[in-house]
């Protein structure tokens, strides 16, 4: 361990290359984030890579992995920022976001000592706390993206539960481009749950987001009013792929494309 920090340090890794790859999983809350990042992290490992997880959801509890290598929590808790500052859920979790944005050397640390192949970051499950207020961007730039070698990027998960229409799939879609635009980072789309959905649907809800130009033709079928009328469809496509963080489904096919992405110079 030892030397292999030291190795790290020195920009040296066993193979002779020092290259981390960060995947961040972002997406609304209760899309499958931690499952998805336990399940990506799982099969890095049985491909025999050094895959580490850092937990950034401060108001986390517990996890659908073992506990995360790397864990906010270490530094900020959620819980204890409410009872200390009387705040209620959202204050609190704003409020311990811009704490753990003071930690973020601390964790670059953490994450430079472990020295991993690749980090999978799990993220808070209110998404617009985490990524349109700065702490959270600050967080996310100086924690992770500002190690040197580091190739990163996030995906973006599509509940199948909040794809049941034509409306809630153009939201998602539109949101994913305001991530993208906040974090600007290269982002891949990742439609989950697919182990409880029927095939049909998954191919349904899959074709659609896959494509943004359907959804608004089928809108204005629909006679839906003018704004929508404008939204350049190319402008918010994603490369969108079908996964199950739970039966595994999807997903070396997903981690294939990663690794292709993160692997190209
Ligand atoms: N069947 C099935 N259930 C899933 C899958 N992914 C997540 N779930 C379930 O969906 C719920 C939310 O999953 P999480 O991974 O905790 O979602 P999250 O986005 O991390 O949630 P927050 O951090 O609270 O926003 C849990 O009950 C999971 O078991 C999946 O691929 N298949
Ligand atoms: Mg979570």
């Amino acid at each position: 361990m030892i030397l292999r920090n030291i190795l790290t340090y020195c920009g040296i890794k066993r193979s002779g290359e020092c290259h981390l790859r960060t995947i961040v999983i972002l997406g609304p809350a209760g899309s499958g984030k931690s499952v998805l990042a336990g399940a990506i992290t799982h099969m890095l490992q049985d491909m025999g890579m050094d895959a580490l997880i850092l937990n950034l959801d401060p108001a986390a509890i517990t996890y659908p992995y073992d506990e995360p290598d790397i864990d906010i929590r270490k530094y900020v808790r959620t819980e204890r920022v409410i009872r200390k500052f009387n705040l209620g859920p959202n204050g609190g979790l704003i409020a311990s976001i811009d704490i753990a944005a003071k930690f973020s050397r601390r964790i670059k640390r953490e994450i430079i000592e472990n020295g991993p192949e690749y980090l999978v970051v799990d993220t808070p499950g209110q998404l617009e706390i985490f990524v349109f207020r700065n702490a959270g961007i600050i967080l996310l730039r100086e924690a992770i993206l500002s190690i040197p070698d580091n190739k990163s990027l996030a995906v973006f998960l599509f509940d199948p539960f909040l794809c049941s229409d034509l409306n809630s799939m153009l939201s998602l879609l539109l949101l994913a481009a305001s991530v993208s635009l906040r974090i600007q980072m290269q982002i891949l789309g990742a439609l989950t749950k697919i182990d409880i959905i029927p095939e049909a649907e998954t191919k349904r809800i899959w074709n659609l987001l896959s494509d943004p130009r359907q959804i608004l033709l089928q809108m204005q079928e629909s006679n839906v009013t003018s704004p929508i009328r404008k939204i350049n469809p190319y402008a918010i496509k994603l490369d969108v792929w079908p996964v199950s963080g739970i039966s595994g489904e999807g997903l070396k096919e997903f981690l294939t494309k990663i690794e292709d992405l993160l692997g190209e110079d």
